[in-house]
């Protein structure tokens, strides 16, 4: 019979073991194999986990859980994300290029705030409001100027092109965003406002 520990220490296992089988985690390395504990396929093929720890399992995600939303609850509280259906935005507050401000948000685990919608895009315009500065946006034009796309060079789905934007005919290939939240194309070595998407 395992002790209750063990049975934590189990469920714990069992639990990071999905979270790495389900989540690509940017910045935490694979775990270390564990003697007598599952590694990362162990699960696979196992019909039921015992009643006992699939209970133990469900209490630890319950809590988990409710500690993620009070976490988020104090960083929205206090001003440093917004939430936005399944997305997380936040800002370091800095202005910097295009290619520095992608760079940061990619070395922590996101990438440039990219608006797909006009609540998406509102959201962002609550950060660029609070900061008072226009924002790169995750867009850029493509080797046919006048085709923008999204960086991962999917096309647009949804655009608020500023009146007369683009214009810059293949000479602005980044995006920025205004204060009233319409998109201007724009040269990419200039400095806007670093926002995030997580
Ligand atoms: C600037 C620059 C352009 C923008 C125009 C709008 C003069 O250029 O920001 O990207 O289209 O202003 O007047
Ligand atoms: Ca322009």
């Amino acid at each position: 019979m395992l002790s209750h520990s063990s049975y934590m220490l189990t469920a714990v296992a069992a639990l990071l073991v999905t979270c790495h089988a389900l989540c690509k985690c940017p910045g935490i390395p694979e775990l270390p194999s564990v003697p007598g504990l599952p590694g990362k396929d162990g699960l696979k093929g196992q019909p039921h986990l015992p009643d006992s720890l699939d209970a133990e399992l469900h209490n630890v995600l319950v809590n988990l859980k409710h500690r993620l939303s009070r976490l988020e609850g104090v960083l929205a509280l206090n001003g440093k994300i917004r939430e936005v259906g399944d997305k997380i935005l936040a800002s370091n507050g800095k202005e910097v290029d295009f290619a520095s401000a992608l760079e940061s948000c990619e070395e922590a685990g996101g990438t440039l705030a990219t608006p797909m919608n006009e609540e998406e895009n509102n959201a962002i315009l609550g950060i660029v409001k609070q900061y008072n500065r226009y924002a790169y946006l995750g867009i850029k034009e493509g080797e046919n100027s006048g085709q923008f796309k999204y960086i991962n060079g999917a096309p647009l789905n949804y655009t608020k092109w500023h009146q007369y934007e683009p214009n810059g005919k293949g000479t602005e290939k980044c995006v920025e965003m205004y204060t009233d939240g319409s998109w201007n194309d724009k040269k990419c070595d200039l400095y806007c406002l670093t926002i995030c998407e997580f």
